[in-house]
């Protein structure tokens, strides 16, 4: 098991599109498991394979309050989606930034788990965002990008600012 570095934005490799996973193999239960050890660590409630520079689709997210229910999304499909909220997101890739985004409020989703088996499941609230946030990375795109340019700029400066400061 290994803690995996978590890209950070604005890093162009966060833009890149995952592909599908075409069979669970026993490097992908490998990189699941140091994602999902990542993802605790962090700690977070969800992490995307491209955030660990790996562009396959593949999800890990935990929003149980004991964090003992860890769902691992492989080539993850949303067959429907209904409403909207908005909920003030965080990522691990943005550290210390927090912006309210507008998601569905309730998704039907396709994925197949590490066991090669097609799931689906209703997901809402919380579990509902996380979804759509770690989707989105597999996409390429950073929560960041669905704010107004304004804000995208102060992100990416202050951003800019701690690459700069001594760790
Ligand atoms: O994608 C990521 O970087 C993970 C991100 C997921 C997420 C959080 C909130 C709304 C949408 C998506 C995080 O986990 S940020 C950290 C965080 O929110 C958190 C950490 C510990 C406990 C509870 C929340
Ligand atoms: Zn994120």
């Amino acid at each position: 098991m290994a803690l995996l570095p978590i890209l950070r934005y604005p890093d162009p490799r966060l833009y890149k599109k995952a592909s599908r996973v075409a069979e669970i193999t026993e490097d992908i239960r490998a990189l699941v498991h140091d994602m999902a050890e990542t993802m605790y660590a962090a700690p977070g409630v969800g992490l995307a394979a491209t955030q660990v520079d790996v562009h396959r689709q593949i999800i890990v997210i935990d929003t149980s309050e004991a964090r003992d229910t860890l769902l691992v999304l492989i080539n993850p499909e949303i067959l429907a989606r209904e409403g909207s909220q908005y909920c003030e997101e965080g990522c691990l890739s943005v550290p210390g930034v927090y912006e309210a985004v507008e998601r569905a409020e309730w998704i039907h989703v396709r994925a197949m788990g590490l066991d090669g088996k097609l799931v689906e499941f209703e997901a809402e609230t919380l579990q509902a965002v996380c979804i759509q946030h770690e989707m989105d990375h597999l996409q390429g795109k950073v929560f960041v990008d669905l704010l107004s340019r304004l804000k995208q700029n102060r992100i990416r400066a202050k951003m800019q600012k701690q690459l700069r400061q001594p760790a």
